[in-house]
């Protein structure tokens, strides 16, 4: 490095004045380190939530060719996409909260000491904006708004939360000594003092303790007037945290009834609401909006099951010529909704039997549906032999509404929505 003394150096230290009064004048009760720890900490869990969550609802669909799933409980992708939701939705006043309390360290001085440092803050900045595009298009994908924005969803999701927890993962390594510093709560007398840094005054060499990461934090002064009383500080802190519970608690409950019934009576602004639509089951698309209302209606229709040359097609009446079946599963969408319904038809096993298909055979399903990412779907054989799989011609006691997927649909066990094919039109296995 260069020693200009003159002009630039004065710059320097003008600019380092400025940040370090902009930390100064934003400092508040609320912006330690040990708050930035707690949210923190509830922050990582969601985000590892729904990552863990996100993965299991990635492979169901995406599988990988050794994968196999579990379908039993029949409500575990529910229950883990109702979870994947709701804590993508509380990440929203967590997040907000979190960068409340860390904001004045935006304005370090000197905003950049070294390689490190830099590295260190770069992290960061990926790891917030990864973030805040992350839920933000997560929610509004459970609103049904992708023409919002000109990407896919899934790629974009997906890719995003490699990103979200890579940067996660530097995130804490990078601040492990301040985390583990500030995971118990300090006694108060501690605790009243312990706030960010402001770095020092430029020129006067910091005499304040050093942080554990040897700037982040150490004693502010504590110019009396100058910082309200411990008690009010302790005040203004648990306000700031309620503030953030309340928010947290009335998003889950205002949104989590379209996943828990348990909250359904307080579902104002989750998109779908329980027991609406034909057969009391809400509808995702509609056999108009699918354009298959002439092929879906057709008298002439049938399914076709094939396994290698061997074809067999069956009418509605064909399948309801076969044992029947009645189950209790719900229909779980990956953007969260879920409703259970009762449904009636024919096992696909039995009809995988017909074909003479063997126990381990995967079976891809082609709906009536054209030119759509519904259109096909595959299935593993734990799907197939599974006695609760069927080929609904049923639902709720009602022949199989039109925009339920009329004439027959696909149901099975701890299965995401989209996997549950409407207007089905061949099985055949591959
Ligand atoms: N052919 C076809 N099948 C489909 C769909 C679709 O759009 N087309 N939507 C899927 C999705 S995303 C869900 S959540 C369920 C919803 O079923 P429902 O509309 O009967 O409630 O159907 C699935 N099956
Ligand atoms: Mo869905």
């Amino acid at each position: 490095m260069t020693t200009q003394r003159e002009g630039p150096a004065g710059l320097n230290v003008t600019m380092q004045r400025l940040l370090h009064d902009m930390r100064r004048s934003l400092a508040s009760p609320s912006r330690t380190p040990r708050m930035a720890t707690v949210l923190g900490r509830l922050l990582g869990l969601a985000f590892v939530v729904c990552f863990a969550t996100g993965l299991y609802s990635h492979f169901l669909q995406d599988p990988l060719p050794w994968m196999h799933f579990a379908t039993r409980p029949t409500w575990l992708y529910q229950v883990s996409q109702g979870i994947h939701i709701t804590a993508g939705i509380v990440c929203f006043p967590l997040i907000l909260g979190k960068l409340y309390v860390v904001f004045p360290e935006l304005f370090q001085s000197p905003p950049v000491r070294s390689f490190p440092h830099f590295l260190e803050r770069a992290s960061i900045a990926l790891f917030v904006a990864a973030s805040l595009v992350q839920i933000t298009i997560g929610l509004l994908n459970t609103f049904q708004l992708y023409a919002l924005f000109p990407f896919p969803f899934r790629q974009t999701h997906w890719a995003l939360s490699f990103v979200v927890i890579g940067s996660l993962a530097i995130h804490i390594g990078v601040k492990l000594p301040v985390i583990a510093k500030h995971w118990r709560k300090k006694p108060e007398r501690v605790a009243r003092q312990l706030t960010f840094s402001t770095g020092g005054a430029p020129k006067a060499p910091a005499t304040a303790t050093r942080g554990v990461t040897g700037r982040v934090f150490a004693w502010i002064d504590q110019t009396p007037g100058q910082h309200p009383s411990p008690a009010d500080a302790r005040t203004s802190r648990r306000g700031f945290l309620a503030t953030i519970a309340v928010a947290s608690a009335a998003l889950v409950a205002l949104t989590a009834g379209q996943s828990f019934r348990v909250l359904d009576f307080a579902n104002a602004f989750g998109p779908r609401k329980m027991g609406t639509g034909p057969s009391g089951v809400p509808i995702n698309r509609t056999a108009e909006a699918a354009d298959v209302l002439t092929t879906a209606n057709a008298a002439n229709w049938t399914l076709t099951v094939t396994n290698g040359d061997r074809s067999m097609l069956f009418s509605r009446d064909d399948l309801l010529a076969m044992q029947q079946y009645t189950v209790r599963l719900p229909i779980a969408c990956v953007e969260g909704w879920s409703q259970w319904a009762t449904w009636r038809g024919p096992r696909m096993r039995d009809l995988a039997d017909l074909v003479g298909a063997g126990p381990d055979v995967y079976f891809r399903a082609t709906s009536l549906e054209q030119d759509s990412i519904y259109a096909v779907m595959e299935m593993g054989p734990e799907f197939v032999r599974d006695e609760l799989t069927l080929v609904a011609l049923e639902l709720n006691g009602d022949v199989l509404d039109i925009d339920h997927g009329y004439p027959a649909r696909m149901i099975a066990p701890a299965r995401p929505g989209v996997l549950q094919t409407k207007w089905l039109s061949s099985l055949e296995v591959i």
